[in-house]
């Protein structure tokens, strides 16, 4: 393990209280639960799988809302979505704050409702700060439920009246208690699915930013932490970088699409980006 890869395990051991009694307890209400609306983030749907959710989901029909299409490679989420199709389950690309591309979410959700008769009660679940809020305010059509670009927002379950036939239940998110591999945890970090307080982000911009130029094979115009430190003026007295702010810096330009629309993550087999 090298120094790098020591500095990030410390994200492994993220697993508070409220997320452990959110699990129970979406244990004891899916016997409620007709829908499962999983909420991905479009840029990395492999470490943003929970598989502990899977085992509690069971049979129940479900829906994969892959969040924040606005930011992930479009080439990326058109193969996610084939992906899931070829493991049958519908998956729908959307950005969480807009009206029109919710609405294909419930046109969706609609139409499952409809082949089931009488009330259908859905469950919005998914990693910390994924978009599930969001989701449930865009099908809403109104800001009932909180959201904020923070990980560890929603901390109680609560139900939201959608139409007379369909009930949705917003969800505290649920990162997976152990995450093997130092690959999801700085990409987990970096797509903000940890509270900012519970990794060193420089750490995780050296490891996205070594990981780009290896995808890039070497060309790449997104700033390494230097370079960006240096353009933004984060600067200490004597010409050195001040990293960590730098590094915090970096990673919300990051979410807020500063560095283009790039994915982490490609399905297995799926074609990987390849220049600029
Ligand atoms: N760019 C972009 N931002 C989004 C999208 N969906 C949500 N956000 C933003 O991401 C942040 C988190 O959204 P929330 O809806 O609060 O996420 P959550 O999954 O409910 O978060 P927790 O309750 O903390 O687990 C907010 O600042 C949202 O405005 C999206 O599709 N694109
Ligand atoms: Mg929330």
């Amino acid at each position: 393990m090298t120094q790098h890869d020591a500095a990030l395990n410390k994200v492994i051991q993220w697993y508070p209280g409220h997320m452990v009694r959110a699990m129970r307890k979406i244990g004891e209400y899916l016997k409620l639960i007709d829908i499962v609306i999983e909420v991905i983030d479009a840029r990395a749907p492999r470490s943003d799988a929970n598989p502990l959710l899977d085992e509690l989901i069971g049979t129940r029909r479900r829906l994969v809302v892959l969040s924040r299409e606005d930011l992930a490679d479009p080439a990326a989420t058109k193969a996610w979505i084939a992906d899931f199709a070829a493991r049958g389950r519908t998956a729908i690309a959307a950005e969480g704050r807009q009206q029109q591309s919710v609405s294909k979410i419930l046109h969706a959700l609609t139409a499952i409702a409809a082949e089931r008769k009488g009330n259908s009660r859905a469950i919005v679940v998914g990693l910390p700060n994924s978009g599930k809020s969001s989701v449930i305010n865009g099908l809403l059509r109104r800001s009932a439920a909180r959201t904020e670009d923070r990980a560890g927002v929603t901390r109680q379950l609560q139900w939201f009246r959608l139409s007379p036939a369909i009930e949705l239940m917003d969800s505290p998110g649920i990162l997976v208690p152990k995450i093997e591999s130092p690959e999801s945890q700085w990409k987990l970090a970096m797509i903000g699915a940890v509270p900012r307080e519970r990794y060193d982000p420089v750490e995780v911009v050296f490891h996205f930013h070594r990981w780009l130029v290896e995808q890039r094979k070497g060309r790449t115009e997104v700033p390494d932490l230097e370079a960006f430190g240096r353009a933004r003026g984060f600067m200490r007295r004597g010409g050195e970088i001040d990293e960590h702010n730098a590094a915090q810096s970096y990673v919300r330009a990051f979410n807020e699409g500063a560095f283009g629309r790039i994915s982490l993550e490609w399905p297995d087999g799926g074609s990987r980006e390849h220049g600029a």
